[in-house]
C-alpha cells in the first residue's frame, strides 16, 4: 500500500521548508491513479492553510517541455490562491528551492465546466484569455523524476504570473512568446508549440481534469502549459513573458 497521505506531507513540507526531498520512484512502484490521489492530498494541505483553489496547470503540452524533463506525456495540476504573483506579492526566492520561469498562456472559464470539450467548443467556455509565467520549483532534487513522481508533486507548480486579460481572439496561432530576465531574452517560442494551437490544451484540460477529479469552475484559470522549455530564474530580478497580441506578464523576485 502507498501512504498517499504520508508522501502528501512529505512534499509539502518540502515546499514550506525549501528542502528537496528524494523521489519516490526510485525506491517505490506506484501508479499514475496513486499519483494524482496524493496531488489531491497535497492540493487539501494548502486549503487547510487557507488557500482556495483557483484553477488548473497542464504540464508537458509541449515537444520542448517533454524532451527538457525526460517524459512523454500530458499531465495536470492545481492552481491556489498563494501560487498567484503580482506586484503586490513578488516571488519570494527564498521561499523556493531551484526555481525556473517558463512563458505560458491562461485561460478563463466564464462557466463551470462538467464535461470534457472538444477544441471547436473550448472557446466559448472562456472570457479572458492572457499572457502568463509559470515558475515551477521541483520538490524533487536536481529537478529529476518520473510521470507519476511529478504529477504527485502537483506538477511541479510554485507561482504564477498573468498578463492583462484580452478579448478571446478566434485563434491562438502563431503568436511569438518571449522570455526575458532583466531584458536580456532568455527564451524564445511560439504558440503552435503547445499542442499545435493553445486551445488543444484547453480541451485537454477539461478531459484529464474530468477523469483525476479535478474541479473546473466559473472564474478559475487554466494554463495552457510551456511553449519553451524552462529557466532557472538565479539571480535574475524582473522576470517578463510577452506574447503577441495578448501583451506582458511580468514579476518581480525579491
Ligand atoms: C513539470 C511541469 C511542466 C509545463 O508547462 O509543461 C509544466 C516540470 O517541468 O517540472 O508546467
Ligand atoms: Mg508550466
Amino acid at each position: 500500500m502507498i501512504p498517499h497521505k504520508q508522501w502528501a506531507k512529505a512534499l509539502h513540507q518540502s515546499a514550506r521548508t525549501q528542502q528537496p526531498r528524494d523521489q519516490f520512484s526510485t525506491q517505490n512502484t506506484y501508479t499514475l491513479k496513486d499519483a494524482y490521489t496524493i496531488q489531491h492530498a497535497l492540493i487539501q494541505e494548502r486549503v487547510n492553510e487557507g488557500h482556495a483553489v483557483i484553477g488548473v496547470k497542464m504540464g508537458f503540452t509541449s515537444l520542448a517541455k517533454m524532451k527538457q524533463m525526460g517524459v512523454d506525456d500530458m499531465i495536470i495540476g492545481q492552481l491556489t490562491q498563494d501560487m498567484r504573483i503580482t506586484s503586490e506579492t513578488p516571488l519570494v526566492r527564498s521561499q523556493c528551492i531551484h526555481p525556473r520561469a517558463e512563458p505560458e498562456i491562461a485561460f478563463r472559464l466564464s462557466q463551470d465546466i462538467n464535461s470534457p470539450l472538444s477544441v471547436d467548443e473550448v472557446s466559448h467556455v472562456v472570457d479572458g484569455v492572457a499572457s502568463a509565467i509559470e515558475i515551477i520549483d521541483s520538490r524533487y532534487e536536481n529537478f529529476k523524476f518520473s510521470l507519476e513522481d511529478v504529477v504527485a508533486d502537483n506538477c511541479s507548480s510554485c507561482g504564477f504570473a498573468l498578463g492583462p486579460w484580452c478579448e478571446v481572439p478566434l485563434g491562438l496561432n502563431g503568436l511569438d512568446m518571449v522570455q526575458t530576465f532583466d531584458g536580456s531574452t532568455v527564451a524564445e517560442g511560439t504558440s503552435d508549440a503547445i499542442l499545435d494551437n493553445p486551445f488543444e490544451a484547453l480541451a485537454a484540460a477539461t478531459r484529464l481534469a474530468l477523469q483525476h477529479g479535478l474541479p473546473l469552475k466559473k472564474g478559475m484559470i487554466v494554463l495552457a502549459g510551456a511553449s519553451t522549455a524552462a529557466h532557472f530564474i538565479g539571480d535574475a530580478k524582473k522576470v517578463e513573458v510577452a506574447v503577441d497580441g495578448l501583451g506582458t506578464a511580468y514579476f518581480e523576485v525579491v
